[in-house]
């Protein structure tokens, strides 16, 4: 059958003769099938048989969130598939297991995730996940380190680098929304009204522009690993204990601080967005120091499990342990390695930055700033989030892990007030 995107109405008929499905949930006749996404791109399909619950993801050939003036290929949902594939084998446990792919039919059926929620409800709800950081950093730094020339031979890397870059429908997405529009008056740029005294300075800053434009140069030509390309706090589903990392249909060869800076981009707009949360002033200064201690304890454990990586695992193409430890040269391995961690972290505070500044100023924007009930707390807690985003991505050479909680914070109490 050609490609036809499913319905609630045609879903049991369509798949009702897949063992994977059936297996797990229980004939078709009894299915109850509801349609959740809230994604910007994806159906997804909640199915409901006698014997549990599974998820049936299925791409539109046209962005969801603009309607089908701008379509899109239904490839991604291979890249998707592909990637967490990979994720799975590269943290086991961390991302929802594949049960079919259906290529033709660009869908993906997978684990139900329960109780789980999107990560930027919970931070919206001032929800604690003490887990997140130590989860997120040992995944960023597994999926990443174990899909680059560390730890993978030439051929394999240039072969998945080959299947990959098909999926650039997917890239131009971020090259133009998160690194480009921001910084001019983009048709589709929207942002809260009365937020333009802040908007006009930050496009005139030149510094900002050129920091920006250089971190978009370092995701098109560091293709270093294979990044999840969307790990925005959307992208996250939590429990108390638990974390799931989902939708990686963005998957590409990019830098390594690509997907940390995205991810600690979104805990600082939770950070600044928390003034729209509390009842009183300083009523969720908990939880803002819950959010910037997540922020500090994300890289740290990064960077410890690279240095893991680095010594147990460094079976790749670069830094090869011929030319230092097995030369007798252990103190050269480790120079090299803060080297590599400091490129890192330089790349990831750009890509903070700029996330930081797309998400108030391009077309998709986030919850945690978008419920805010009072739209002048609202233009203010976005004027710091871009200030912060300002001096993270002009200053990312000289910013240290240290900086960034005071940083926040100063921002948080002085600007605009
Ligand atoms: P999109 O690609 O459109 O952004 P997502 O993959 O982010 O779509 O999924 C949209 C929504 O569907 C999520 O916000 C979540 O509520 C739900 N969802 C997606 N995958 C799962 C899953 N495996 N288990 C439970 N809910 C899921
Ligand atoms: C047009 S798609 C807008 C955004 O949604 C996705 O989740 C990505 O973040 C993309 O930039
Ligand atoms: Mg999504």
């Amino acid at each position: 059958m050609d490609y036809a995107p499913l319905t609630p109405d045609t879903l049991a008929a369509r798949l009702g003769g897949l063992p994977a499905l059936t297996d797990r949930i229980g004939p078709s006749s009894g299915w109850q099938v509801a349609e959740v996404g809230d994604g910007n791109l994806n159906l997804v399909f909640i199915v409901t048989g006698s014997l549990g619950k599974i998820i049936v993801k299925q791409a539109l050939p046209y962005i969801r969130l603009v309607g089908d003036s701008w379509p899109l290929p239904l490839n991604r949902a291979f890249f998707e598939y592909h990637a967490l594939t990979r994720h799975a084998a590269r943290d086991p446990g961390r991302v929802p297991e594949v049960y079919h792919f259906d290529e033709g039919q660009a869908l993906i059926v997978m684990r139900y995730l329960s109780p789980h929620v999107i990560l930027r409800k919970s931070v919206v709800k001032g929800v604690q996940h003490p887990n997140l950081a130590r989860h997120m950093g040992v995944f960023l730094a597994r999926s990443l380190f174990r899909g680059s020339a560390l730890s993978l031979s030439g051929r394999v890397l240039r072969e998945d680098m080959a299947l990959f870059a098909a999926n650039h429908a997917l890239a131009d997405i971020s090259e133009n929304l998160v690194f480009s529009d921001p910084y001019f008056a983009a048709k589709l740029n929207r942002h809260t009204p009365g937020l333009e005294p802040f908007i006009a300075p930050l496009r005139a800053d030149r510094a900002l522009r050129i920091a920006a434009q250089e971190a978009k140069h370092a995701f098109v030509s560091k293709t270093e690993t294979l990044v999840h390309g969307d790990l925005h706090s959307g992208s996250l589903m939590v429990t108390a204990e638990d974390t799931q990392v989902i939708d990686p249909e963005f998957a590409i060869y990019g830098p390594f601080g690509f997907d940390v800076g995205m991810f600690m981009a979104n805990l600082l707009l939770a950070f600044f967005a928390q003034s729209g949360h509390e009842d009183t002033p300083g009523g969720r200064d908990g939880y803002r120091a819950y959010l910037l201690g997540q922020l500090t304890q994300v890289w740290q454990v990064f960077a410890g499990e690279i240095r893991v990586l680095w010594q147990a695992e460094r079976t790749g193409i670069l830094y090869e342990r011929s030319l230092f430890e097995d030369a007798g040269d252990k103190p050269g391995a480790d120079a090299a390695l803060v080297g590599v961690l400091r490129g890192i972290w330089v790349d990831a505070m750009g890509f903070c930055g700029v996330e930081m500044h797309r998400r108030i100023l391009g077309l998709a924007h986030v919850e945690d700033l978008e419920a805010m009930a009072d739209p002048a707390r609202r233009v203010l807690a976005e004027a710091r989030a871009l200030e912060a985003g300002r001096i993270i991505a002009t200053r990312r050479a000289s910013l240290s892990l240290a900086d960034l909680p005071a940083l926040a914070t100063d921002i948080d109490r002085s600007v605009a007030r």
